[in-house]
């Protein structure tokens, strides 16, 4: 553990706090009058630079604002793009793939070095809570580095001996080469996680990146910038500029014209609009989006299990998991039964402080973001669904009331053509409906037009294979859910995205293939 980031002006011991301690390269800055107000900045070149607009990061505990952000205008992304662009044709651009993989696990080791401050700066700015904060998001952001790192180092490429009609014999082999400057836009909800699950590839395959990290949750990424200057990354192979989509950084990012490809997690229509803002240069994008995961539940699972797991797949990260389940089907002899136990252990979850041990439901991320989802808890009462729990605001009578916290939720009695069961909520809310058979439970599962995960519960093996193998999704979890290995294809059919990440299928987005064919 590295003490090097911790600051006291703003540091509080009280386990209620958000945040004990921002890290000081988010600091490098006074404020307008020399103040202590903390200010995160972009990284352009090696440098920690401010930006000539500032907006707020605020504290979804209790609605506080615990630092300024510096908005990089696209002066500053197109800076950022050339600094990428230069440190291609410097030392990065000559390293060989063992010397990349070395300075790799280092950045995993300058992560678990600062395990506290990424930590810190995780709940600081998603409010989420520190158990999963330091089981998850860091821990995971160390892996991406380490997995990729190695798979580099090992992976092989094809080579073909050939023999034409006419005689002819020639050797082919392939050869990857990086594709160049990625741009990388990245979501709020796993913020670091699901930066350095693009950028670990990006960086193993020889690239340099440019991210633009979620206006919401900009301080990992930047902190993780004084990780890769401590890992020995050079100057310009990892850029941060901070802002926002649409006539700010994000835009700026995905439509440079000198932006090799960009690699997109977020909403299904942003990526629509990331597509629009590529096509005329023909990039190849990589977009991991929305989801309205299916859960399904037969009566011959393993009760407690299937409990406890979907507990899980519905209430992590306060629902704010791309892959949870918000349509749960349950066969119905097990239906009561069932709706009641995940009632149970919905009432049971505790809404704490983020930097309480004890506390397993966080917020949501935004004021405007608990806006939409109480919009759906008051469109599901209009659609005629029952709460079996929640619907609501819970009040604490502390600071949280300034937060955007939301009861965890239970629906029953929609129809599946409800906007409630079609649309993607985000928040920790599920609606349970029972099914007679198994083609029904396959039939109202696969009816939607997103298609990222599902989870299957069941003790009969052969079902299992069955149904997992008829679900129209990216990644099919039976008996267990979010249980990743990290070399195995992630990704998304339908509105869910395009491409698939993971192991090889990570190095092929980030590389181009070069096939050598050599007459013999
Ligand atoms: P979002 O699409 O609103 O924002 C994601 C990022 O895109 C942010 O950095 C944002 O600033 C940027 N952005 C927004 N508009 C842009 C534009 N026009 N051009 C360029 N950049 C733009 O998503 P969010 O609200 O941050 O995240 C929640 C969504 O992400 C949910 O829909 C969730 O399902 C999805 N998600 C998907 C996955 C996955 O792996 N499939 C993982 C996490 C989150
Ligand atoms: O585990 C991962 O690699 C991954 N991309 C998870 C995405 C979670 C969505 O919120």
């Amino acid at each position: 553990m590295t003490r090097c980031t911790v600051i006291s002006n703003n540091a509080r011991s009280d386990p209620r706090a958000k945040i004990a301690s921002l890290p000081a390269a988010l600091l490098r800055l006074p404020g307008p009058a020399g103040d202590l107000v903390k200010r995160i900045q972009n990284y352009i070149d090696g440098r920690f630079v401010a930006g000539d607009r500032e907006f707020a990061d605020v504290n979804p505990a209790d609605g506080t604002v615990i630092a300024q952000v510096m908005e990089a205008n696209e002066v500053q992304v197109d800076e950022a793009v050339h600094s990428a662009r230069c440190a291609l044709r410097r030392e990065w651009g000559r390293l060989g793939v063992r010397e990349r993989a070395t300075r790799l696990h280092r950045v995993a080791d300058a992560i678990e070095k600062r395990f506290d401050c990424f930590v810190q700066a995780e709940i600081a700015d998603t409010g989420k809570p520190i158990s999963l904060a330091s089981k998850l998001d860091v821990p995971r952001a160390a892996a991406n580095f380490r997995v990729f790192a190695d798979l580099v180092k090992m992976a092989g490429l094809e080579s073909f001996q050939t023999e034409t009609p006419d005689g002819a014999k020639a050797l082919n082999y392939a050869v990857r080469k990086p594709l160049g400057v990625v741009g990388v836009v990245t979501p709020w909800n796993l913020p670091l996680l699901l930066l350095t699950w693009k950028v670990a590839p990006a960086l193993a395959c020889g690239n340099a990146v440019v991210v633009k990290p979620s206006e919401e949750t900009p301080a990992t990424a930047t902190l993780l910038a004084e990780a890769m200057q401590d890992a020995g990354i050079p100057k310009g192979v990892y850029n941060v500029v901070h802002g926002f989509g649409p006539g700010s950084a994000g835009e700026f990012l995905t439509r440079h014209p000198d932006v090799d490809a960009v690699t997109f997690t977020g909403e299904s229509r942003t990526g629509a609009a990331i597509m629009k803002a590529v096509a005329p240069t023909v990039k190849p994008v990589s977009f991991e989006l929305g989801g309205k995961n299916a859960a399904v539940v037969f009566s011959d699972c393993d009760f407690a299990e299937a409990v406890n797991g979907i507990g899980e797949a519905v209430f992590l990260n306060t629902g704010q998991v791309c892959l949870c389940a918000e349509r749960v089907y349950v066969d119905r002899k097990i239906f009561n039964a069932f709706v009641d136990a995940l009632k149970e252990k919905a009432e049971n979850l505790n809404s704490g402080w983020p930097s309480d041990a004890k506390t397993n439901l966080g917020p949501l991320i935004s004021a405007q973001h608990r806006e939409k989802v109480l919009s759906y808890y008051q469109l599901a009462r209009e659609e005629g669904a029952t709460a079996v729990t929640g619907g609501g605001v819970p009040k604490f009578g502390d600071d949280r009331d300034n937060g955007f916290y939301v009861q965890p939720t239970i629906y029953i009695g929609l129809t599946e053509s409800a906007r409630c069961v079609k649309e993607e909520i985000f928040g920790p809310v599920c609606h349970i409906a029972p099914f007679d058979s198994e083609e029904q439970a396959v039939a109202m599962a696969n009816d939607t037009k997103y298609g990222l995960a599902a989870s299957i519960w069941t003790t009969n093996l052969k079902r299992g294979h069955r149904v997992a193998q008829q679900m129209n999704v990216g990644i099919t979890w039976v008996n267990c859910w979010f249980l990743r290995d990290l070399r195995t294809p992630f990704g998304g059919a339908g509105l869910s995205g395009i491409g698939r990440e993971g192991g090889m299928h990570s190095l092929n987005f980030y590389s181009e293939l070069n096939n050598i064919c050599i007459r013999l």
